[in-house]
């Protein structure tokens, strides 16, 4: 197995995810998080166990992450959401191009369900055995989505997510928690020695965040890779002294 020590703190994870440009649009951000630089303050002044930008963000601003010291992890696939159709998020990044920007691991999504499952089934195994070849770990987010996952329940799903990790040789599997922590702990167990983290979702309010911390905890996840509840919380620190104060206790 690889090691997972460069981006945990006794065990436990505390990821800042930064994709969500790409992804969701500056829609999502306002004067105080449109900045990369002011994400990488917050995960070094918030100490996050590492930080996750796509690739173009590391190569503009790798003066900054390098001096903030905060591990990288890079997101090698990506899709913005004004791509309409059955959900496919394609390579943008090798693993080559990630070590070479100093990533200490390195993402990838896979949409189980989509009619582009295969796909990005088997860009994952080239990826994860390049990955492992040179030591790195890597971190698939799992979501199901797309024509195959209508009539199948949230727990079903969350758990199916978690197996598939374990199965294609995912070190960690970022989930969608559905909010119930017997589900939660089930699928952990599915995951077996693949580890779970579990993502923030839209901006909610602090005790919501805080309970889902307790709750990756509590089932045995490995921490959160959160990213609008911090940077779209009013005051980013405070809410992360918090989930560090759950989370590494
Ligand atoms: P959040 O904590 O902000 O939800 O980030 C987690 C994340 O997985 C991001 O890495 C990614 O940009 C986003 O959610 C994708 O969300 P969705 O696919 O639901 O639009």
């Amino acid at each position: 197995m690889v090691n997972l020590k460069k981006i945990t703190k006794k065990g436990r994870a505390l990821f800042l995810a930064y994709d969500q440009g790409l992804e969701h649009g500056p829609i999502e951000f306002n004067d105080k998080n449109v900045d990369p630089k002011q994400i990488i303050e917050i995960a070094k002044k918030g100490k996050f166990t590492a930080v996750i930008f796509q690739k173009g963000i590391v190569e503009k601003y790798s003066a900054e992450i390098k001096k903030s010291k905060v591990p990288l992890i890079i997101k090698l696939n990506g899709k913005t959401s004004l791509f309409k159709g059955e959900p496919m998020s394609e390579q943008l990044c090798t693993v080559e191009e990630a070590l070479k920007l100093g990533a200490a691991a390195v993402g990838y999504t896979i949409y189980v369900g989509s009619a582009h499952e295969n796909d990005m089934l088997r860009e994952f195994e080239d990826i994860e055995r390049e990955a492992h070849a040179k030591g790195i770990p890597v971190i698939a987010w799992i979501y199901p989505r797309g024509k195959g996952i209508e009539s199948k329940s949230s727990s079903e799903l969350m758990a199916y997510a978690a197996r598939v990790g374990l199965e294609i040789g995912a070190d960690i599997v970022k989930l969608k928690y559905n909010g119930n922590l017997k589900d939660l702990k089930w699928a952990v167990k599915s995951a077996g020695k693949c580890k779970i983290v579990l993502s923030g979702g839209e901006k909610t309010g602090d005790s919501e965040v805080l309970q889902e911390a307790r709750d990756a905890v509590a089932s045995g996840a490995m921490g959160l890779a959160i990213g609008r509840n911090v940077w779209q919380n009013e005051n980013p620190l405070k809410i992360t002294e918090k989930l560090r104060e759950i989370i590494f206790k």
